[in-house]
């Protein structure tokens, strides 16, 4: 069989759907999802086969002004997603953009110009908007010259992602594989269950306090019984943060163990014994074991 392989970036600002797509696309749960700005922080990959042809998509950190270290560094493994992509989508929230609260896409339309890459413009959440403003958003974006094609979605209830994904096919280079047929993710699985908690500490902490919050795997054991026992660090930058994730009586970082170990068992199909501690690490966000532990270039 002569088959055929390629990366598929999806870049786009903050909060666009990217990871809600990335997940549809590949039919399991490979990227964390909330409704903050900035949940992804790095390049994750999920893979689909169809027929001959393998996908492996790139989901991306949402591209935005950086202004801290971290930041910084999601927004360049953004980019690099797209620099090394034989297909990129850009995806766009045609509920923000209709409602004016989409500063974020300028440079990102300047940044596919400067690098003058083409992409596939995917216009998403179309269940939250009128019809009458989606024509007039795509006239406007498709007068940049950028895009070789149109795509009109709802990545949250599936609609047009089978079209989507026709066209992504039919685009991708003859090559052989570049993983095994039923692997859907590339990250190791303590990486990924560390994520699943910090979805949600994202879901749980209010305002800004998930930004300062990085989540580590420390141990991880096979138990005789089947099931894995697994410990993880809630870093926090600050004392005075520490008393807010662990809420009165520990009830709140009992709730967001609770949750998570839920997600973790459904994903890894085994009981799950999670313990979360919090710690205080002031320097984490400066700490190059930390970005090399999430998948993200540290810039000295
Ligand atoms: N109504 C609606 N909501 C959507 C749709 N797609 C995604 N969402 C919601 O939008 C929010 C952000 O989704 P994500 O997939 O995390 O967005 P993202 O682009 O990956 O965000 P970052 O990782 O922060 O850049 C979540 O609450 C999703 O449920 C859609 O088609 N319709
Ligand atoms: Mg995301």
């Amino acid at each position: 069989m002569a088959t055929r392989c390629g990366f598929v970036a999806v870049i786009g600002a903050p909060n666009a759907g990217k990871s809600t797509l990335v997940n549809a696309l590949v039919g399991a749960k490979v990227s964390i999802v909330t409704p903050k700005v900035q949940t992804t922080r790095a390049r994750v990959l999920g893979i689909a086969c169809k027929g001959e042809v393998q996908i492996v998509y790139v989901d991306t950190p949402g591209i935005f002004a950086p202004k801290r270290r971290l930041e910084r560094a999601m927004v360049r493994a953004a980019w690099q997603g797209a620099g090394d992509a034989d297909v990129v989508l850009l995806m766009v929230d045609v509920a923000a953009r209709a409602s004016g609260r989409d500063e974020a896409l300028e440079p990102i339309l300047a940044g596919l110009r400067d690098a003058k890459r083409k992409a596939i413009l995917v216009l998403n959440k179309i269940d939250l908007v009128k019809p009458a403003d989606l024509l007039a958003i795509i006239q406007k974006l498709n007068a940049e010259g950028l895009f070789t094609d149109t795509f009109m979605i709802s990545a949250l209830k599936g609609d047009g992602v089978a079209d989507l994904e026709k066209r992504v096919i039919e685009l991708l280079p003859a090559g052989p594989w570049l993983y095994p047929e039923d692997q859907v993710a590339d990250m190791p699985l303590r990486l990924l269950a560390a994520e699943v908690t910090r979805e949600q500490l994202f879901l749980q902490l209010s305002q800004e306090l998930p930004y300062s919050i990085s989540v580590e795997t420390e141990s991880w054991q096979e138990r005789a019984d089947g099931s894995v026992r697994i410990e993880q660090v809630v870093h926090v930058l600050r004392e005075s943060h520490k008393p807010i994730v662990l809420g009165k009586g520990g009830q709140q970082i009992k709730r967001v163990g609770a949750a998570s170990r839920v997600e973790l068992e459904k994903m890894l199909e085994r009981k799950v014994h999670l313990f979360l501690f919090v710690r205080v690490s002031p320097d984490w966000a400066n700490d190059p074991e930390r970005y090399q532990a999430m998948g993200l270039d540290f810039e000295r």
